[in-house]
C-alpha cells in the first residue's frame, strides 16, 4: 500500500517523534501536521476524535486507514512496510518488546513526560514560572524510572537487546527531552548507561528529523 503517511500531531510531542523516529528508521517517507485537509485541528474536537477517540496525539492517517496509539502505531507501520524490522520474530522476544513498549508509554512516560518534563514546558506557577516545589516532588519517580530502565538495558546497546526495535523509538524522545532539564546532570550523568544509551539513540540518522524538529 503506497499511500501517504500523515502523522497527526505536532511534532514536540514525545509520542509524535516515537512515531516519527520509527518511520525514520524504516525508511518510510511521511509528513507530520496536526490538521486535516488544510485545517489546523484543537484536541479534542469533532474531527480529532474522530481519528483518536481519547483525544490524543499522535494518530496516524494511510489512506482510507487511520491507527491511533503509540505502540499499536509502530508495529502497524512495522508490519505495513518494507526496511529494518522494528519488532523480533521470535514470539516471546516479541512480547518483551510489546511488554517495555507498553511499560514506557505508560509508567515512564507518566513519571517523567506528564509529570515532570511538561512543568517544564508549559509552567503552570505565578507569571508562568516553573512550580519548583512540584519538579522537587516529581523528581523521586522520575529517579525510580530510570533506574528501572538503566536496569534493563543493563550491557545491551538496545531497551530490548542487541537490536534496535519501536521501543527504543518510544524511549529516545523521553530521555532526549529530559537530558534538557536543569537536573539532567544528576539524573542522567555522563558516562551513564541512560546518557550513554542516548547518545547512542542520537547518533542514529533517524534522529536528524525526528528529534529536532520543533512544529
Ligand atoms: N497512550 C497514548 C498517550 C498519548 C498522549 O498522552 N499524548 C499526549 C502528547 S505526547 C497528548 O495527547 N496530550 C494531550 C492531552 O493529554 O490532552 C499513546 O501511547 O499514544
Amino acid at each position: 500500500m503506497s499511500a501517504k503517511v500523515h502523522i497527526l500531531g505536532p511534532t514536540f510531542s514525545s509520542f509524535v517523534r516515537s512515531v516519527m523516529l520509527c518511520c525514520e528508521e524504516k525508511g518510510i517517507s511521511y509528513e507530520t501536521k496536526f490538521e486535516i485537509d488544510g485545517q489546523p485541528l484543537s484536541l479534542n474536537d469533532e474531527t480529532h476524535l474522530q481519528y483518536h477517540p481519547f483525544g490524543k496525539i499522535p494518530a496516524l492517517i494511510h489512506g482510507e486507514r487511520s491507527v491511533f496509539e503509540t505502540a499499536t502505531i509502530c508495529r502497524y507501520l512495522d508490519a505495513t512496510f518494507d526496511g529494518p524490522a522494528l519488532q523480533p520474530t521470535d514470539i516471546y522476544q516479541r512480547a518483551e518488546v510489546d511488554e517495555w513498549a507498553a511499560a514506557l508509554s505508560i509508567y515512564v512516560d507518566k513519571a517523567i513526560v506528564r509529570q515532570y518534563l511538561l512543568e517544564f514546558a508549559f509552567p503552570k506557577g505565578p507569571e508562568g514560572q516553573v512550580r519548583l516545589d512540584k519538579v522537587t516532588e516529581a523528581e523521586p519517580e522520575v529517579a525510580r524510572m530510570l533506574s528501572i530502565v538503566e536496569k534493563q538495558l543493563g550491557d545491551n546497546d538496545f531497551i530490548c537487546g542487541s537490536e534496535y526495535t519501536y521501543a527504543d523509538a518510544i524511549l529516545t524522545p523521553m530521555l532526549d527531552y529530559l537530558s534538557g532539564t536543569p537536573n539532567a546532570t544528576s539524573l542522567m550523568p555522563n558516562n551513564s548507561v541512560l546518557m550513554d544509551y542516548l547518545l547512542r539513540m542520537r547518533a542514529r540518522p533517524s534522529a536528524v528529523n525526528a528529534l529536532t524538529s520543533d512544529s
